[in-house]
C-alpha cells in the first residue's frame, strides 16, 4: 500500500432506490460536515469530484417487484463507470450516497477491479437490513433493500450484468454486521445461500471485539476490502438521519471500535457511505457522526497504539 492515500469523493445525490425521499441530499451534508478536510488531517490525498448526475426520481410504484428499475439502472451505471475509473488509476473511491442501491454499482466496480489486478475481495456490509431481497421477496419492491441479492447474481438482468461478470461477486467474500431487521423470505435466502452475517443478538453476546476478529479473519497482504456503510447500521440515539431506523443498533463507541479494527488492518481500499437523509436529520448530527467514524477508519485513533 501507497504511504498516502490518494482519495476520491464521488456524490450520487439520488434517493430512487430508496422508500423515502432525502437521501438524494446525502452527499453534499457529508460536504457540509468536513469530510474532505477531516480526511485531510489523517494524511489522505482528498480530491472532490463533485456529483454524478442521472435521472430525477419519478416517485411511481413497483412495476413487477421493482419501483423505478429504470432509473436504478441509470444510476448504478454511472456510480460502476466512476468507481472503475478511480480505482483503475490507483486511487480510493469513497462514494457519497445517495440510497443503498448504489452499493451495487459500487462493489461490481470493485469486483471487476479486483479481477483485474488478482485481489482478492472481502464486502464488509455494515447494516441493520441484509439488503438481500428480490422481487418475488421484497415487501416493498424498493431497490435499496436488493443489492447484495443482485451483486449475488440474484436480481434483474440488467442489474446483475452491470460489472460485465455474473455474478460479480460469491457471497462467501460477504460478511454482515450490525443486522436487526430482515424480512421473512430475506431471511430464508440468506440462510439458503450461507451469507455470513453478524446480527446484533451475536454482537451483543459476543461482543463488538469478538465480531470484528471473526469478521476480519482470513485477510490477507493481496486484500481488497471493500466496507459498504449503510448508516441505518448505527442506533438511532446516535443517527436519526436515515430513511429508515430500527432501534437497538450499535453504539457510538461499539461503532468506533468496528471502524477502528478495520483501520488496524491496513486493508482498506474502497468505502460506500450510504443511506444518510439530511431531511430526517437534527442539525446534521447524523453526517457529523458518519464523518466521525469515517475519520476511524482513516486511523484517527491509533494514537494510544504508536
Ligand atoms: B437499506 C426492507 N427490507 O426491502 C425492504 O436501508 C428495508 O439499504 C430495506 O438497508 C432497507 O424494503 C434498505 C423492508
Ligand atoms: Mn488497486
Ligand atoms: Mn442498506
Ligand atoms: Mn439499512
Amino acid at each position: 500500500m501507497s504511504s498516502t492515500q490518494q482519495v476520491s469523493l464521488i456524490g450520487a445525490p439520488t434517493d430512487v432506490g430508496a422508500g423515502a425521499r432525502g437521501a438524494s441530499m446525502g452527499p453534499e451534508a457529508l460536504r457540509v460536515a468536513g469530510l474532505a478536510q477531516a480526511l485531510r488531517s489523517h494524511g489522505a490525498e482528498v480530491l472532490d469530484r463533485g456529483n454524478l448526475q442521472g435521472p430525477s426520481n419519478p416517485w411511481l410504484d413497483p412495476v413487477d417487484g421493482y419501483r423505478h428499475l429504470e432509473e436504478v439502472t441509470a444510476w448504478n451505471q454511472a456510480v460502476h463507470d466512476a468507481v472503475y475509473g478511480e480505482l483503475s488509476s490507483g486511487r480510493m473511491p469513497i462514494l457519497l450516497g445517495g440510497d443503498h442501491c448504489l452499493g451495487l454499482g459500487s462493489i461490481s466496480a470493485v469486483a471487476r477491479h479486483c479481477r483485474d489486478t488478482g485481489k482478492k475481495l472481502r464486502v464488509l456490509w455494515l447494516d441493520a437490513h441484509a439488503d438481500f431481497n428480490t422481487s418475488l421477496l421484497t415487501p416493498s419492491g424498493n431497490i435499496h433493500g436488493m443489492p447484495v441479492a443482485c451483486l449475488c447474481g440474484y436480481g434483474p438482468k440488467e442489474l446483475v450484468e452491470i460489472g460485465g461478470h455474473v455474478p460479480a461477486i460469491d457471497p462467501k467474500w460477504v460478511r454482515q454486521i450490525g443486522i436487526r431487521s430482515v424480512d421473512a423470505g430475506e431471511k430464508r435466502f440468506v440462510h439458503e445461500v450461507g451469507l455470513e452475517v453478524f446480527d446484533m443478538r451475536y454482537i451483543d453476546e459476543m461482543g463488538m471485539r469478538h465480531t470484528m476478529e471473526l469478521a476480519l479473519a482470513t485477510m490477507d497482504a493481496n486484500t481488497h476490502l471493500h466496507v459498504s456503510f449503510d448508516v441505518d447500521f448505527l442506533d438511532p440515539d446516535v443517527a436519526p438521519g436515515v430513511g429508515t431506523t430500527i432501534p437497538g443498533g450499535p453504539t457510538y463507541r461499539e461503532a468506533q471500535l468496528c471502524m477502528e479494527m478495520i483501520a488496524d488492518t491496513g486493508r482498506l481500499a474502497s468505502l460506500d457511505v450510504m443511506e444518510l437523509n439530511p431531511a430526517l436529520d437534527v442539525r446534521n448530527k447524523t453526517a457529523l457522526v458518519a464523518v466521525d467514524l469515517i475519520e476511524s477508519l482513516f486511523g484517527k485513533s491509533t494514537l494510544m497504539r504508536k
